[in-house]
């Protein structure tokens, strides 16, 4: 079911009586089976994987149980839905509102034993991730950091044989030795996150955490288990309560999960699929052999300009990344980020087939969507992990051709900066971050960015360069 709205008409119907929640009643046809599982239950799932699965084709023959992270909440109200909830559209000409169909189980992320019965079924083919870069645990040398204290955690767990792992990749393991136990074969992880080479993450994650618990399901894992890389681009604020009110009185029912995205989204995918796949080309897929220039285009362009934004827009006061590229201070720095990200971007056919000029100018239009309050406060979240995917490889790319890279490096100096200002730093490591804040001056910068990428850290000349940079958007950080 679909419903078009324009701006001035969105929110004027007050509804006069209490309407009926969204319910299966309005499930378009039966359930489709689980096959596919996805972990990391939010609104980026919502509005992305599940919505090219409800637009496949053979949707008919794919239902996605999905499972939360941290929290029940999410899989309890979509439940009180039977899964079912308005993706809505938002363009500047109007709102679009579709009820999705293809979560047909959601479920609360510490269920571990209904993951293992799930994964253990044959019939389960695929199984998508969007865990955050942050929940890879990756040190800087790509592999997974087993001194990470939940990693600690749950592989003393798996040891034991009687507990429930907490991470998301303690739990994925299990279930795989469920799997494997069960005889039910090979299939396919999708990782959805933004990671460069994320399919690579995904295995080194995966089989670093199972062979640290039992070196034959590595083995097993390696020979069985598809990682697919995959560039996912969907512009996806958190839901509001103005949104939750806009859904009813638009689509005359009460929905508690409606998901709010630009009406752009783009999915390219590299890898196989031994158990199958939904046709999700049907809904605008694309299946590449090589995924790494389409990843860089996305991380650096895209995610990039969207870090160096959330860090410099709030040292600048601003609140949303349309405000912040309203800033042409802000502007001016994404450009010249841009300019080093393009010089260093190449597809198959140099640039050319990547389209660099129209990107760049649709992101412009994209990120200016004001209907869109995209909040920096958001992005600016996990910003030791994300500036690595980010920045550090534009800067390394610049300097190995004998430039400066002071665009990347002022990302990182936003960072920094942010660091310091902000009142509470949401990152994997924090508690670093405050420790190096407490230094001063060349220290405490070679602190941080070591935090970021150790050689870095050991480049004197990187380390001017960031120093210098510092300020720029505002106070320059000073220790307590
Ligand atoms: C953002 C992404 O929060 C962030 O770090 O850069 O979530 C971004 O909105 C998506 O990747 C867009 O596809």
């Amino acid at each position: 079911m679909s419903i078009d709205l324009q701006p001035e008409d969105a929110g004027k119907a007050e509804p006069a009586v209490e309407l009926p929640r969204l319910n299966r009643s309005l499930r378009p046809s039966a359930k489709a089976p689980v096959r596919i599982v996805h972990l990391g239950l939010g609104a980026f799932h919502r509005s992305h994987q599940a919505w090219y699965t409800h637009q496949a084709g053979d949707a008919a023959d794919w239902g996605i149980a999905a499972f939360t992270g941290r929290r029940p909440d999410a899989a309890l109200a979509l439940a009180e839905q039977d899964g079912l909830y308005t993706v809505v559209e938002r363009a500047d000409a109007g709102d679009s509102f579709t009820v999705v169909s293809s979560i047909v189980e959601a479920v609360d992320g510490a269920d571990v034993q209904r993951l293992a019965e799930l994964l253990a079924a044959p019939a389960t083919a695929v199984v998508t991730l969007t865990i955050t870069e942050a929940a890879y645990r990756l040190g800087a040398d790509g592999q997974l950091d087993r001194k990470a204290h939940d990693v600690v955690a749950d592989l003393a767990l798996l040891a034991s044989g009687d507990g429930q792992p907490a991470t998301p990749l303690g739990r994925l393991v299990l279930a795989l030795a469920a799997r494997r136990a069960a005889g039910a074969g090979p299939l396919a992880v999708v990782c959805c996150d933004n990671l460069s080479n994320n399919g690579t993450v995904a295995h080194n994650a995966v089989t670093g955490m199972a062979g640290a618990w039992d070196a034959d399901l590595a083995d097993w894992i390696d020979a069985n288990i598809s990682f697919v890389s995959t560039s996912v681009d969907r512009i996806t604020p958190r839901t509001t309560e103005a949104d939750i009110a806009a859904v009813q009185a638009a689509c005359g029912y009460r929905d508690n999960s409606p998901v709010v995205a630009e009406p752009f989204s783009n999915w390219v995918l590299s890898g196989e699929f031994p158990a199958g796949r939904p046709q999700w080309e049907d809904a605008g897929a694309v299946f590449v052999a090589d995924i790494e220039p389409y990843e860089n285009r996305k991380l650096w362009l895209l995610n990039g300009a969207h870090s160096l934004l959330a860090y410099a827009g709030q040292l600048r006061g601003h609140a949303t990344v349309a405000q912040a590229l309203a800033d042409p201070l802000c502007l001016r720095a994404v450009e010249s980020f841009w300019d080093e990200a393009e010089a260093n971007l190449s597809g198959t056919e140099g640039t050319a087939d990547l389209q660099i000029p129209e990107y760049r100018r649709a992101l412009l239009a994209r990120f200016s969507n004001a209907r869109i309050a995209h909040h920096l406060a958001q992005i600016a979240m996990d910003g030791s992990t994300k500036l690595r995917m980010r920045a550090v490889p534009v800067l390394q790319a610049e300097r190995a051709a004998g430039r400066s890279g002071a665009a990347a490096a002022l990302m990182i100096a936003a960072w920094m900066d942010y660091s310091a200002a902000a009142a509470e730093l949401q990152d994997p490591l924090a508690s670093q971050v405050a420790e190096a804040n407490h230094l001063s001056g060349t220290d405490r910068i070679r602190a941080l960015l070591a935090l970021v990428d150790p050689n870095l850290a050991g480049d004197a000349a990187v380390v001017a360069l960031v120093e210098d940079l510092c300020g720029t958007f505002g106070e320059r950080a000073v220790s307590p």
